[in-house]
């Protein structure tokens, strides 16, 4: 088998990592643009890569790459910057952005909420309170009726894990809490909100909705091929402390509507119908495998290439993602993001030689292809990131893009890499 016609070849991005304009057209602040000293080198998200005003420009080089999806977050804080109410020039920014990727080709792929809350909502309780169920579900409800007229796809969460765990538990992400004996309750909130937020979409889109959810997936790849080494590998990756944390204490619930040891006096059979409401597919975000976290013997971190963040590169942990996402939860997966930080730097000949991300991308690639040709329904690829952006607390130090981006003048240059994956589209992954 190959790569389908319909597979979603794309890039991600997120509002806060790349919009800027954080205090324009009735925009209020998000708990990132408030992060202060949080941030290296004293740096911030106000301007980021001033996406806001320069998207046609994103699109086209996008258009150029030859890009068939485009996976970018909503801004909660542009669309209802108080309680209650709504900014319409929050909406036209979304609406014209989703004509520009329509008439390039570019299916747009939706993420509802990529950690930037507005502080509003934070100081009413953050993922805290239940109240904030209410509120993401009229921030939601605002969303798909303004645009589900040309979006299908839907996402409702990005990487509840750490907006959950970093954020309130080891208080390393915004709005950075530390809070070890409550956060049972802060993911059942976010789990009913993600429940409720699938059935409003379901019930109120225009165009039949493909709903999901993108989780920070972590995989044991296995020690060996055979039955008892698959096994071995699916239950470190879901039932470990590492794997449940991480994978199954978010997804059982959602895709299975039952709940690990974790949260099993947390959830009421009330609760898991709701949080189980059914999904199109599972969004995993990939970027190195659990091994040497589970089993340090078995796998030598030492002796392995590491990217800038200090990430393992081991192109074999996105093939076992997708296969144990599927075999435990029978969803078809979407690579919702997979990518490699490097201190790219433009040149004396005016491009970017990211030789290291040419290589990432047909290694990573090969495992996707090979769950396409075994027959696994793989939606689509969305590379993280189309352009260098805002990596949260590190600042602008690593960058993951496609497209370098120079932020003294928002200059863009695709780099090798960008190139490189333009070819792979162009032979619908053929040449991997
Ligand atoms: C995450 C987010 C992205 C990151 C990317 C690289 O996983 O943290 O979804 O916003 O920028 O993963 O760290």
């Amino acid at each position: 088998m190959s790569f389908p016609n319909t597979f979603l070849w794309g890039a991600a991005s997120a509002s806060a990592q790349i919009e800027g304009a954080w205090d324009e057209d009735g925009k209020c602040p998000s708990i990132w643009d408030v992060a202060g000293r949080h941030i290296k080198n004293g740096q911030d998200c106000h301007t980021a890569c001033d996406h806001y005003h320069r998207y046609k420009e994103d699109v086209a080089l996008m258009k150029e790459m030859g890009l068939k999806s485009y996976r970018f977050s909503i801004s909660w804080p542009r669309i209802m910057p108080e309680k209650g109410k709504v900014n319409p020039k929050g909406i036209e920014f979304y609406k014209n952005l989703i004509t520009e990727l329509k008439a390039a080709g570019i299916e747009p792929l939706v993420t509802l909420y990529h950690w930037d809350m507005p502080l509003w909502v934070d100081r009413e309780g953050g993922w805290k309170s239940p109240k904030i169920i209410g509120y993401y579900l009229e921030y939601v409800k605002v969303v798909v009726e303004a645009l589900s007229e040309t979006v299908r796809y839907w996402m409702t969460f990005n990487e509840p894990q750490m907006f959950i765990m970093l954020a309130y538990v080891t208080g390393t992400s915004a709005p950075f809490k530390h809070d070890v004996f409550t956060f049972r309750n802060h993911l059942r909130h976010m789990l009913l909100a993600h429940g409720k937020a699938v059935k409003l979409i379901r019930e109120n889109a225009k165009l039949k909705p493909i709903i999901g959810i993108a989780m920070a997936a972590t995989t044991y790849i296995p020690d060996s091929e055979d039955e008892a080494g698959l096994r071995d590998a699916a239950q470190k990756s879901f039932e470990s402390t590492v794997g449940e944390g991480s994978n199954s204490l978010y997804m059982d619930p959602i895709a299975l509507g039952r709940a690990t040891k974790m949260l099993r006096r947390r959830l009421s059979a009330e609760d898991l119908k709701i949080i189980s409401a059914p999904l199109d597919f599972i969004g995993v975000n990939v970027y190195q495998p659990s091994n040497g976290m589970i089993n340090k013997k078995g796998y030598d971190t030492d002796e392995l290439p590491k990217t800038m963040m200090g990430w393992i590169i081991d192109g074999r942990c996105l093939y076992w993602t997708i296969r144990q996402y599927y075999e435990r939860y029978h969803l078809p997966v979407m690579v919702t993001e997979n990518g490699m930080a490097n201190p790219d730097a433009v040149s004396s000949d005016g491009k970017v030689h990211d030789a290291d991300r040419v290589k990432f991308l047909d290694d990573f690639l090969s495992g996707v292809k090979r769950a396409v040709d075994e027959g696994i329904p793989v939606l689509g690829y969305q590379h993280w990131s189309i352009m260098d952006n805002f990596e949260w607390c590190e600042g602008y130090g690593p960058r993951f893009g496609l497209i370098h981006v120079d932020y003294a003048t928002q200059k863009r240059t695709v780099k090798d890499s960008g190139w490189h994956y333009a070819e792979i589209i162009r032979s619908n992954g053929e040449n991997l």
